[in-house]
């Protein structure tokens, strides 16, 4: 069976009672669909647990971009001016929602936080997989119906920041599934729900933000929801 859940941002426990609610198998696949970090307290732990399944597959959301930006970059030998040239800098992620990310990460040994970084930049912007005999196209968010379709000319920026247009059907033949925007900004009706339309599948439902974590199965289009 293959799953999609996205935009964790932090939830651990949810995470983990999700993984538990869909009882995972070893057969089976869940994608994450990025913004595993930032905002809620514990994206960190969620990547070392994410690190050690070999059936858990990251996508890159725009929060683990730029978590890993900065988090790669207090690696590098700062002194001085630099300092605060780089805390500047980062001054806008960590508003953001960055905050918790750094602070967890910062006491972590050495090794876990090279696992960490090695982790963040392996993640790939899109995936296509088949199941259920549909097709899907999973990635944290794409652009236009336009952009979509001259695919070979996209930048991998428009998966992590693109505005899906939800009204339009961009391929007869592949579901979208996407995270990024909750769900309740898309469609009021769908606040708290996987929204589908269209053969889009919009499936952040807005953890962090006290909603469910929503998770659907691409086999069957079951939908889980965890607390
Ligand atoms: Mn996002």
């Amino acid at each position: 069976m293959i799953y999609a859940v996205s935009d964790i941002h932090g939830c651990y426990g949810k995470y983990l009672r999700l993984i538990e609610s869909i009882d995972l198998r070893p057969e089976d696949t869940l994608y994450v669909l990025g913004d595993v970090v930032d905002r809620g307290e514990q994206g960190i732990d969620i990547l070392l647990d994410m690190q050690k399944r070999k059936n858990v597959v990251p996508l890159r959301g725009n929060h683990d971009f730029i978590a890993l930006r900065y988090l790669r970059a207090m690696e590098l030998p700062y002194d001085g001016e630099e300092v605060w040239e780089l805390a500047d800098n980062c001054r806008m992620w960590l508003a953001d929602g960055g905050a918790p990310t750094l602070e967890a990460y910062i006491r972590l040994s050495d090794r876990e936080k090279r696992g960490v970084l090695s982790y963040l930049r392996s993640f790939s912007v899109y995936e296509e997989v088949e199941a259920g005999g549909n097709r899907f196209f999973l990635s944290h968010t794409v652009p236009d119906k336009k952009r979509m379709q001259s695919f070979d000319t996209l930048l991998w920026q428009e998966f992590i920041v693109g505005e899906p247009e939800y009204d339009e059907e961009y391929f007869p033949d592949r579901y979208i599934v996407t995270g990024h925007t909750p769900t309740g900004l898309i469609d009021p009706a769908s606040s708290g729900r996987i929204f589908r339309h269209k053969r889009h599948i919009a499936i952040d439902c807005g953890a962090v933000f006290g909603k469910p974590l929503g998770c659907i199965r691409l086999d069957d289009f079951k939908e889980f929801y965890v607390d």
